[in-house]
């Protein structure tokens, strides 16, 4: 049977309506997805088709958090009692251990700004349990209020041989740059042990210049004299990604306590960079007091032999040609945690 002439009109009106709204729904999406993107908005599309001829389309911009200006919370120098702080970050025990439910490992950053720097904290590790509950409860309240995005890695040496704080440092880094999630402008090398006393002292560095950043120059096991007792580098060190790699990282052929400081020291020269460090009372430390570990000897003349050849082996020895094997990954809610095998003596 032949449809009548209007309701044939009806119809051909009634397609050529939609699809006018569906090629105009395409376009407008195209240039808005375009013309945001552009913008660096983020862009949700919700389409509601509600029937054949009413199209409508809702689209929330959500403006992108505003970059993050000087940081206003900070409390400056913080009160440093040790056994209340051991008490209180004794509860941080289960994030210490347990497992973190999101995958990947993650970086932590402010809720209303978008950070300047992301940094990557690495610290050497073994047995030092304590110590790290009481460091991780110390710091992260800082560098949130430092308006930084920040990841903590902490390398552990599997086994009990003797320690090797070069590998560990250098093998952190790699996985920092190679295998994280996020991008890192700075990467600091932190022991396990030192707790910054005044917050004012950014955990930052410089990408820019030639230098790189000694935070901890002035700390409690020296009475806070200042670079005391041939302190070089030790303790708290700051560098953009490509000062690390210029430096070649720390040496790999130290082995138990010492002199591995003192060899970036030369590396740091020997490349021409230089070493900042912040206004005397910004860079206190607090170091827990301990004894000297099990597996970390000092062997005097072995470590001062290795220092006193640190620029021939500046080019031969670090990131070039580090060997070690990383045995596992496990991302805990404050911290990522490699398990390290760093071969042998
Ligand atoms: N580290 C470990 N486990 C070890 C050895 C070293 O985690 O078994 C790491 C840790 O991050 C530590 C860093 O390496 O902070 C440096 O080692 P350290 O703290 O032993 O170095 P420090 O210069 O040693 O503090 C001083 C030891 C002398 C103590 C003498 C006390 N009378
Ligand atoms: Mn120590």
């Amino acid at each position: 049977m032949r449809s009548p002439p209007i309701r044939k009109c009806f119809l051909y009106v009634f397609f050529a309506l939609v699809s006018i709204t569906n090629v105009m729904w395409i376009v407008s999406s195209y240039w808005l997805n375009r013309r945001l993107r552009h913008n660096a908005f983020n862009v949700t599309y919700r389409e509601n088709v509600t029937s054949a001829m009413s199209v409508t389309i809702r689209i929330t911009v959500l403006a992108e958090k505003p970059v993050c200006s000087a940081p206003d919370k900070l409390v400056g120098v913080m009160k440093m009692n040790m056994a209340e702080m051991i008490k209180t970050y004794h509860d941080l025990n289960a994030s210490v251990s347990t497992q973190s439910t999101r995958s990947g490992g993650f970086a932590f950053e402010p809720d209303s700004c978008k950070p300047k720097l992301s940094v990557a904290i690495i610290i050497p590790f073994r047995d030092r349990e304590d110590h790290l509950k009481t460091l991780l409860g110390h710091l992260h309240p800082i560098l949130l209020r430092q308006n930084l995005r920040f990841q903590v890695f902490v390398v552990e040496q599997s086994g009990n041989g003797t320690f090797n704080k070069g590998r560990l440092m250098n093998t952190g880094f790699l996985y920092a740059k190679n295998e994280a999630k996020t991008h890192f402008d700075c990467y600091i090398f932190h022991d396990v042990d030192m707790l910054p006393e005044d917050d004012r002292n950014l955990y930052s560095c410089e990408t820019t210049t030639n230098r790189v950043y000694h935070l901890s120059c002035s700390v409690s096991k020296f009475n806070y004299k200042p670079l005391c007792c041939g302190m070089t580098v030790g303790g708290v060190l700051s560098f953009s990604e490509n000062q690390y790699i210029k430096v070649n990282g720390f040496p790999n052929d130290y082995w138990g306590w010492g002199g591995e400081d003192d060899d970036m020291n030369s590396r740091i020269k020997l490349q021409g960079l230089r070493v900042g460090r912040p206004a005397l009372g910004l860079c206190r430390y607090c170091m827990i007091e301990h004894e000297r570990d099990h597996f970390n000897p000092y062997t005097e003349n072995v470590v001062n032999d290795r220092v006193a050849a640190a620029n021939q082996k500046a080019k031969i020895s670090g990131l070039n040609n580090l060997k070690t094997n990383t045995t596992g990954v496990t991302n805990r809610p404050l911290y990522t945690h490699l398990y390290v095998d760093v071969g042998t003596q």
